[in-house]
């Protein structure tokens, strides 16, 4: 049995998008929210024949990917986030680059020799990488309107990943890879009335207009520190949000905060574990450290651009903030 695990986000869906369209194959789908990517995990090893593996850190899927290995499992690895150190084995095809100006399905893109690099496209813009997708997008020939077509859908499905769980979410990363799946040239879906690119811009910019209200907790000219309430609405446009930030003020790092509800106080018992969910976003001019920086605290990781803390604990917070002023005011 073939298996394909990909980020619930617009880079790992479509990334498989991309390479399911060009090498159709029957597979168990295995994702989750953008911050799953634990995933490798999920794969029945007594089943599995052949993994591919799209847009999460090799570092944190080390363990079952090694199992897999060692049961002469084939297994094609693309991705872009930390790698730690990557198995040698002839099992193993990797595609690994942590350049931060390149993504999954640009990786993908090179692989397919640009079959569909429109699709690439719309997901390089929905991972932030505005330079690597418009650099993409004039090679390719696409109109200014088409650009802004693309960076309009990749941003949607890429806000469609966030979510404390997949309850938060409007679709399901595995409901979308296959409803997109029906759409080879990206541009039918964007022309068609009422598809999911309408339905997603419509509650992206409903939950974009309730963002507006975030609380400022820190301002500095290196950094700025928001936070969100702690809503399902907040949830699912924290990391958008972040790039927005990031698009406005690209000298300055951004942090987006929202409270973890499981650990929210209750009237018996206040809570001493209070957490937060943190995004962070290394300025635009300088893209490097974040994922340094969060790797600091437990729960952290993520890219040199955009990285993240599952649970920072409020205590932590000022020490976090201190840590982002210090890496980038130099
Ligand atoms: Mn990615």
């Amino acid at each position: 049995m073939h298996y394909d695990v990909f980020n619930g986000d617009a880079d790992g869906i479509i990334a498989l998008l991309q390479l399911r369209l060009a090498k159709p194959k029957e597979s168990v789908l295995i994702t989750g929210v953008k911050r799953d990517i634990s995933l490798l995990k999920q794969v029945d090893i007594t089943t599995a024949t052949s993994v591919a593996v799209l847009d999460i850190s090799l570092e944190k899927n080390i363990q079952p990917l090694q199992a897999l290995l060692d049961k002469q499992v084939e297994v094609f690895y693309v991705d872009h986030h930390r790698t730690g150190e990557i198995p040698n084995s002839a099992k193993l095809t990797t595609l690994l680059n942590t350049d931060a100006n390149t993504c999954t399905s640009l990786l993908i893109n090179d692989f397919l020799q640009g079959q569909y690099a429109s699709w690439a496209i719309a997901a390089a813009f929905g991972d932030n990488m505005q330079a690597s997708a418009t650099a993409l997008a004039d090679k390719t020939g696409l109109t200014k309107t088409e650009q802004a077509q693309l960076n309009e859908l990749g941003i949607y499905i890429n806000y469609n990943g966030y979510g404390a769980s997949v309850d938060d979410l409007h679709f399901h990363p595995a409901d979308l890879y296959q409803a997109l799946l029906k759409y080879p040239d990206p541009f039918t879906l964007i022309n068609e009335k009422g598809s999911l690119f309408w339905q997603l811009k419509q509650a992206y910019l409903a939950d974009m207009a309730k963002a507006q209200s975030a609380k400022v907790i820190s301002e500095q000219i290196s950094v700025k520190a928001v936070q969100l309430a702690d809503e399902a609405w907040a949830r699912r446009v924290s990391g958008v949000f972040g790039n927005d930030l990031a698009n406005q003020s690209p000298d300055r790092a951004h942090i987006v905060l929202t409270l973890n509800k499981e650990n929210k106080p209750t009237e018996e018992q206040e809570s001493p574990s209070l957490s937060y969910t943190v995004s962070l976003r290394a300025p635009l001019n300088n893209k490097q450290g974040a994922g340094d920086i969060c790797s600091l605290f437990p729960t952290g990781g993520g890219r040199a651009a955009a990285a993240g803390i599952n649970v920072l604990p409020v205590g932590r917070l000022e020490e976090f903030i201190e840590q982002v002023k210090n890496y980038y005011q130099g």
